[in-house]
């Protein structure tokens, strides 16, 4: 087999960093990439006690594109971080600062971003120390990479590229984990919240009613003879009447109630603040709401329809989600019984205070 070798030389500032490579060697970066990485303008806060060091590297730094903060001591970026934390995105931190030094700086900057919730923000420390162990214990107190100086450009403009590929990785998993949850809370047809999380939201306000003692209320919504919407124009425009009248609810709704899909066309509506009888009025309101609709769909044109309600209220002391949920159901089966298109009330056993 050929082999060529290849001597690689060492770096010098106006080296392309991937060109300089042999090309068995050369990172997994296109010079178009890296261009348009290193293009991409980022914020940068330079932590460091020296006035000449943070002259030099504001300079390399401004001239490759990106913005520069500069601080003197930690004690001055943490409350710089603390208010525009937002606006950084990324810290290069010398170590040996009078007060608080380089590591317990890192230390603090991980520990404020735990705090406040924030994202991680990557931290390069440039350091005139090499011995292992600093850097060991660099990387220990939350820095993500060390170089020591003298930096050289090429070498810190593809660590900064490095920490901005990774920052971006984060980025997409974050926003991956949002879809995601996103999904397994959302009903796919009617995009309300499904059963799941329209329980936890109940959880949650019966929570809330026990602790400040506010009233609550419930009410199941099941469409009046449904089946034969399927029977007489198909599954699609049972769909489509599905969607409908989600929309409609949920466009119509008070905003401090809430509504979830349980299951096929059976709805249950959240109302914090309304006990039974003060939950009457909005229920009426959204009865009416769906008898007044009007839905034209492929075959079906000028379909109509109706719900009925069962509705509850809750009981702080005897109550908890299952005996809501179980009464709520008694009342739905009685607005039923009593000829569909009505809201039925079944109080709790003491009237909620
Ligand atoms: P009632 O007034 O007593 O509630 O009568 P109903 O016909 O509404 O009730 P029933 O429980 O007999 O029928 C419910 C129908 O809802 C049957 C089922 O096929 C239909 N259904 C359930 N989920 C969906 C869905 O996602 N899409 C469509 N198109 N139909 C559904
Ligand atoms: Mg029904
Ligand atoms: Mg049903």
């Amino acid at each position: 087999m050929n082999t060529t070798m290849h001597k690689i030389r060492p770096w010098r500032d106006n080296d392309d960093p991937v060109g300089a490579y042999p090309p068995h060697a050369r990172p997994n970066l296109s010079r178009s990439r890296m261009r348009q990485a290193v293009s991409r303008p980022l914020s940068i806060l330079l932590i460091d006690d020296s006035p000449s060091e943070r002259a030099l590297l504001r300079a390399r730094l401004k001239q490759i594109g990106h913005k520069v903060t500069e601080a003197p001591d930690g004690i001055r970026a943490l409350s710089h971080l603390e208010k525009f934390r937002r606006h950084s995105d990324l810290i290069l931190l010398d170590i040996c600062m009078p007060g608080l030094d380089g590591f317990e700086t890192a230390t603090r900057i991980r520990a404020l971003e735990k705090e406040q919730a924030e994202g991680w923000l990557p931290i390069i420390f440039l350091s005139g120390k090499s011995n292992p162990h600093d850097i060991a214990r660099g990387i220990m107190a939350g820095g993500d990479d060390y170089l020591t100086k003298p930096v050289n450009t090429t070498v810190l403009k593809a660590k900064i590229f490095a920490m901005q590929r990774i920052a971006e990785m984060r980025q997409q998993l974050l926003d991956m984990k949002r879809r995601l949850e996103i999904q397994a809370h959302t009903d796919e047809l009617t995009r309300l919240p499904n059963r799941r999380h329209f329980l936890a939201i109940l959880d949650s306000e019966i929570a809330r009613a026990r602790r400040h003692g506010t009233p609550l209320s419930i009410a199941y919504l099941d469409l009046d003879h449904f089946k034969r919407i399927n029977d007489s124009y198909g599954h699609d425009t049972g769909d489509a009447v599905l969607r409908k009248v989600s929309a409609t609810l949920d466009g119509g709704m008070r905003t401090e109630d809430s509504i979830g899909r349980l299951g096929g066309e059976e709805f249950c509506i959240c109302l914090p603040g309304s006990n039974a009888e003060q939950g009457m009025e909005p229920c009426e309101r959204y009865r009416s709401l769906l008898e007044s609709l009007v839905i034209d769909n492929g075959t079906a044109q000028g379909l109509k329809l109706t719900a009925s309600f069962g509705l509850t209220g809750f009981n702080r002391i005897s109550d908890n989600r299952s005996t809501l949920l179980a009464r709520a159901d008694k009342a739905l089966y009685q607005a039923k019984q009593a000829g569909r298109n009505r809201v039925g009330v079944v109080l709790p056993d003491k009237p909620s205070p």
